[in-house]
């Protein structure tokens, strides 16, 4: 519990062994439920977080916003926390994102990697690509998001009801940002967090991942609105 709320860490992973032992080495005490969503990790990634405590979910089918999806089915917390398993999101900033987030009276809170200060953490490929993919979000959608791609999210549980979340893959960073800036009953605010290189290897796919962002990005804005 944190200030009368309860809290809830989802965490997806894909062979984190190494990543999810330290990420949740520095989990705070306050977190009620911690949640790693499991895609098939060939390593000991699940008896790891098994070790320290979290409840481990399997989901069969693969993909980074269908872990997520998975894991917030299965949230019981007043308060969402993301992060990724690979310790390149800072556990120990939870605290002082929180503190943020009820002082800012937020109901989405973004974690911007930016400015990094780590300079193995990120390439200047990456910096670049995730410039222009927060760059056209803002413009698509009349407001300032310096991190369209950050994993590392605080918000009300309820506000997913109100959310249409699609994306089975990487997209679903930006997916949910969108979801929560275009409704006016959900207030967004980002802050700044330090950002490091991540344990393990990488799944992200630069180049492929990037595009299919961006396209997912405009496909969002300009597809027609399903008729409910
Ligand atoms: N369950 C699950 N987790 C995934 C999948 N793909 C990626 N992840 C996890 O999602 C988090 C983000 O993936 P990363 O590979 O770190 O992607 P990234 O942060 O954009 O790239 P890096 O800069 O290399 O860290 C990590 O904890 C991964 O283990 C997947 O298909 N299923
Ligand atoms: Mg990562």
């Amino acid at each position: 519990m944190y200030k009368g709320l309860s809290i809830t860490v989802v965490i997806p992973c894909l062979n984190e062994e190494q990543g999810i032992e330290q990420v949740l080495r520095r989990m705070p005490e306050f977190v009620d439920q911690v949640i790693v969503v499991d895609n098939g990790s060939t390593d000991r990634t699940a008896e790891v977080a098994r070790s320290f405590g979290a409840r481990v979910i399997r989901e069969d089918v693969r993909g980074y916003g269908r872990s997520y999806k998975r894991g917030f089915s299965e949230a019981t917390g007043d308060v969402i926390i993301t992060l990724d398993g690979d310790h390149s999101y800072p556990p120990d900033a939870i605290s002082y994102l929180l503190e943020a987030f009820l002082h800012l009276d937020a109901d989405f809170l973004n974690a911007s990697r930016f400015p990094v200060r780590d300079r193995r953490a990120m390439s200047f490929k990456h910096k670049f690509g995730n410039l222009v993919l927060s760059i056209a979000m803002s413009l698509l959608y009349f407001r300032w998001v310096r991190d369209s791609q950050s994993g590392m999210w605080v918000f009300r549980r309820r506000i997913l009801e109100e959310m249409n979340l699609e994306s089975d893959s990487m997209a679903f960073s930006e997916e949910i940002k969108i979801e929560a800036l275009k409704n006016p009953r959900v207030r967004f605010q980002e802050i700044s967090i330090q950002y490091s290189s991540r344990l393990g290897e990488i799944k992200l796919n630069p180049w492929r991942d990037g595009f299919y962002n961006l396209w997912f990005l405009l496909r969002k804005r300009f597809a027609r609105r399903k008729r409910r």
